[in-house]
């Protein structure tokens, strides 16, 4: 039998995508193409296309953290990420079994908590009485957050336009207890540039990148959190990994591609040598459509 190593371990507690673009699906692409070993609490399953999402079904809260003690229990892991954690009873099972498995800065093991609230088709995916939850219980046990501006909108009041209200907005995340907050400019769609915004209470470190012309950007935060996370299990800095995870994303963007009627994925096929893997045959890619 051949024995091989076991890559770095990590967890996202996320919901499904039925249509496999965001979600623990994309969480698991990004996870793959990171080179770690992706294990899933799954928080509720979408019924889903890339028309948007038509139905949910919520998993018991303590099926949910039964998933994540399970796991930690017997595999271990180096890092964990948040994605779509609908309820605020979710949010509080997953809070109490962070606790009891050392996830978070209560623990060892590095937390990014990606508040996830709406679809980009604006899908509510977090209940309006779940925003508190995820502010009082989970922020302080983050080591990173990461919103969009629609998320720091809901979480902090704060409508980002400019550069300066970003950092104002990374302040106001940081007084909620994470470690770091990052501001994700991707949503201010008037910029040329994507500029998201780091800060850990004392320095801010700006990462820039060039805004990418497409409309096919679903699942882009699911992947640069997963992104992140992965880099952090591996051992990076957070600044280091955040740095990794907006490359990271920025090239999955670059690469992403129509599916079905409405809004396509990004994709992590940019880090695999595509050109290496056999065509059978098929060589236009509608073909298969
Ligand atoms: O991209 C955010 C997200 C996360 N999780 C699930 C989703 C989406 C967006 O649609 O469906 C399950």
């Amino acid at each position: 039998m051949t024995q091989t190593t076991t890559p770095p371990r990590v967890l996202t507690i996320a919901g499904s995508d039925s249509g496999g673009g965001a979600g623990l699906q994309a969480d698991l692409r990004t996870f793959f193409a990171c080179g770690v070993h992706g294990m899933t609490a799954i928080t509720a399953v979408t019924v889903q296309n890339s028309l948007g999402v038509t139905g949910v079904s919520l998993i018991p809260p303590e099926t949910v953290a039964a998933q994540i003690e399970t796991v930690a229990g017997d595999i271990g892991l180096l890092a964990a990420k948040t994605g779509m954690l609908a309820t605020a009873e979710i949010i509080e099972a997953v809070a109490e079994a962070c606790d009891r498995v050392h996830i978070g800065r209560n623990g060892e093991i590095p937390f990014v908590v990606d508040p996830v609230a709406a679809s980009m088709h604006g899908d509510q995916l977090l209940l309006d009485n779940a925003l508190d939850a995820l502010r009082d219980e989970l922020f302080p046990r983050a080591t990173l957050v990461t919103p969009n501006l629609d998320e720091v909108r809901l979480l902090t009041g704060i409508t980002v336009r400019s550069y300066d209200e970003s950092r104002e907005a990374a302040k106001a995340l940081h007084a909620m207890g994470p470690q770091w907050a990052l501001v994700k400019g991707g949503h201010l769609h008037e910029s040329p540039e994507c500029v998201d915004v780091l800060y850990d209470g004392e320095t801010f470190l700006e990462l820039p990148a060039k805004r990418i012309d497409t409309k096919h950007t679903h699942g882009g935060g699911d992947t640069m959190a997963s992104a992140i996370t992965s880099a952090l299990a591996k051992g990076a800095s957070v600044p280091d990994a955040v740095r990794f995870g907006k490359q990271f994303v920025t090239n999955a963007v670059r690469h992403a591609y129509p599916l079905g009627g409405g809004v396509g994925p990004v994709s992590a096929f940019w880090r695999l040598p595509q050109e290496t893997l056999p065509t059978f045959g098929l060589r236009d890619r509608d073909e298969g459509a």
